[in-house]
């Protein structure tokens, strides 16, 4: 059974929940907001389960007080929120949309008369849709749109907000999105992907010092997905495919970050389809930052497939029995293995877990009430791996359960509920389920 505690960590350890603004705003064509990728994907017949968009989502757009009263009910004191960049900017660049910005502006500040810090993320996948048709990432022009963005963002909320996060997964937005099509904008294009995945770290490093002379006493970071990488067999075969995998899902992103430049072996494996790179592109990627965000989820075992993509691996089954709603390991173990080669690969300074957290089948019990047990013991062990990870020497700032709310699960639309709160969709009414009565209780002093 998992036995941390929140007195073991400490007192500056930030501990809070995490959303995004695509996945729970709602209001997506009201106040001046336009079009995302998002919006245009899911118009789009047979991208999303069931049909679902992210059109009304939570509505959080209007039950903003409430959901933050929610924040408060659970005791953090942090929480991470994304911007939406075609609420600000509707169509990507030039005119600013001051409905949009407004609506921050009442965040922040609700947060703050809750006694909670804001942690905010510039981009978690919503590119307005002008900028995709523009060409989208893998075009540089977009590199440079963003630094425009957070530009306009934090001269306006960096008074009052102090830590920026960049981007969220920037392989799931280039990779996912431009190369195997399962998100917008849903296309198959793997030189294009590379090319992307180039710009939005490009597009980080430009922020940087936009950021730094608005922010005073910012602190700035991006949050990556990663994955400790296994091998199917001790096979020669196996293990190189592993090395390979690892390459592209974690490497591509750290290496560079940390002023190593992208790895070459990743680049010989992608031939032809490797990004082009301008002069002085990986110093500015390299720029200094203050933190590092880590969104973990589950490992994966790799086998050699001499079909399977660009780094010729396959994720092989776990057989593992102990499994969350999407089919994902619960493995925390994996957590403290990342979070020491990490530390031990990159030296990063502080790491904080800007995710982590689990989908299941929640239902609604005769009482009203939602029994889940199963995420609670998901989060608290995921702790327990963190408090190895310290122990073991990791630097960590802070842990943010995904999520707040049950909400729009990408892909997936609403059938995937990984909320510690209980949305009905049809009514919006919120229910703090087991699980975040659970929280609140391991954060109470
Ligand atoms: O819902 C997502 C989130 O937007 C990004 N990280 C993973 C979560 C669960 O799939």
């Amino acid at each position: 059974m998992p036995r941390s505690t929140r007195a073991q960590f400490p007192d500056a350890f930030r501990w809070g929940v995490s959303t995004s603004a695509l996945q729970i705003e709602g209001a997506s064509d009201i106040e001046g907001r336009r079009p995302s990728v998002w919006d245009t994907f899911a118009a789009e017949p047979g991208r999303i389960r069931n049909g679902d968009t992210p059109a009304v989502a939570c509505d959080h757009y209007h039950h903003l007080d409430e959901d933050l009263d929610l924040v408060k009910a659970l005791g953090v004191g942090a929480y991470r929120f994304s911007v939406s960049w075609p609420r600000i900017l509707p169509r990507g660049t030039g005119a600013v949309n001051e409905a949009g910005l407004a609506f921050y502006d009442r965040l922040v500040d609700g947060l703050l008369e809750r006694g909670v810090e804001p942690w905010l993320t510039l981009y978690h996948w919503d590119l307005p849709q002008p900028l995709e048709d523009a060409g989208g990432w893998p075009r540089r022009e977009t590199a440079l749109a963003f630094s425009d963005f957070a530009d306009v963002v934090s001269r306006r909320l960096g008074d009052r907000v102090k830590r920026w996060i960049t981007h969220n997964e920037p392989w799931c937005s280039t990779i996912k999105g431009y190369y195997e099509g399962e998100f917008a904008p849903g296309k198959r294009d793997l030189a294009a992907a590379m090319q992307a995945t180039h710009h939005v770290l490009l597009s980080h490093g430009l922020a940087l010092p936009v950021l730094r002379s608005n922010v005073v006493g910012g602190q700035c970071g991006i949050a990556l997905s990663l994955h400790p990488i296994h091998t199917a067999t001790d096979s020669e075969a196996d293990r190189l495919a592993a090395t390979r995998h690892d390459g592209l899902r974690n490497r591509w992103f750290l290496d560079p970050l940390h002023g190593r430049g992208y790895p070459e072996d990743v680049l010989r494996e992608l031939g032809p389809a490797a990004p082009t790179i301008a002069e002085g592109d990986l110093a500015t990627i390299a720029g200094k930052t203050d933190f590092l965000g880590i969104n973990y989820y589950f490992r994966e075992i790799i086998a050699d497939d001499p079909e399977g993509g660009p780094m010729r691996s396959r994720v092989v089954e776990t057989g593992a029995s102990d499994v969350t709603g999407f089919g994902w390991e619960v493995y925390p173990e994996g957590l403290t293995e990342l979070l020491l080669r990490v530390t031990r690969d990159y030296h990063p300074g502080p790491i904080a877990i800007t995710e982590n957290g689990a989908t299941y089948p929640d239902e609604m019990a005769a009482d009203g009430k939602i029994h889940d047990e199963r995420r609670a013991i998901y989060i608290h062990r995921h702790i327990d791996a963190l408090r190895d990870a310290m122990n073991g020497g990791v630097d960590l700032a802070g842990y943010f359960v995904w999520s707040l709310l049950d909400n729009f699960e990408w892909a997936e639309g609403y059938s995937k509920r990984f909320g510690l709160v209980h949305v009905d969709f049809a009514t919006q009414e919120r229910t703090m389920k087991d699980s975040g009565r659970w929280f609140a209780d391991f954060l109470r002093p």
